[in-house]
């Protein structure tokens, strides 16, 4: 047990039980052309999170966590994709559209994949999922419950969506969550911090959250 500081109270680390779990850091969300472009968003607010973010996963592969990697998207056919979610934000371009990096949000397709600072490395799950939480319509309730992982280290984008999201779930399901605040990132900043408040707020009522230097110091 390695004790990290954290808000709202030290976490206990269990490096044996616990995974790094990396959200959405694709070219979709963090670069140019993309979906978050799509949206109407500055996609250099969540640029900061990458450097925190490759240190970590440096560290993390050092010590031997176990890492694993999402990517939010649609099947080419888009038989995944409900009307819903199409249609929503009534943008110009959506999921589907060519973009200049290829078809917005599309696995398979140039934009869709992860960073190359952060690209997965061989034994890294990469888990594709359709939706904003990491468990809906995914294997990684069943990666989890078969790697006997109690708790999650979350980074990635965006803070009050994806990160939220999957971090509720996982603290619904029995599993303990760091979220770092360097390795996160939002479109809003003022929705960043609120978020990473609400996670810690009432005694941690979604986990905890520290930052990549705590957990870099905790896993030498
Ligand atoms: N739009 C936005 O803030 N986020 C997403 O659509 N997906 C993720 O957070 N990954």
């Amino acid at each position: 047990m390695v004790s990290i500081p954290a808000k709202p109270y030290d976490f206990a680390l269990k490096p044996e039980r616990a995974a790094l779990l990396i959200i959405d850091m694709q070219r979709d969300f963090v670069e140019p052309g993309g979906f978050g472009e799509a949206l109407g968003n500055d996609v250099n607010l969540l640029r900061g999170s990458i450097e925190p973010l490759r240190a970590l996963l440096a560290a993390a592969r050092q010590a031997g966590l176990f890492i694993m990697h999402t990517r939010e998207g649609h099947k080419p056919d888009l038989s995944d994709l409900h009307e819903t979610k199409r249609v929503r934000g009534k943008g110009k371009v959506t999921i589907g559209d060519e973009g200049p990096m290829g078809r917005i949000l599309i696995i398979g397709e140039p934009g869709h994949d992860i960073i190359p600072e952060l690209y997965p490395i061989a034994g890294e799950p990469v888990i594709d999922k359709p939706g904003k939480g990491a468990f809906y319509n995914t294997d990684l309730a069943d990666i989890v419950a078969w790697q006997g992982i109690a708790q999650l280290i979350v980074c990635g984008v965006t803070t009050e969506v994806c990160v939220h999201t999957t971090v509720r779930e996982a603290n619904d399901r029995g599993i303990e969550c760091l979220v770092l605040s360097d390795c996160t990132a939002s479109y809003f900043p003022e929705f960043h911090e609120a978020a990473l408040k609400m996670v810690a707020a009432q005694g941690g009522i979604f986990g905890w959250v520290s930052d990549s230097e705590s957990v870099i110091a905790a896993l030498a």
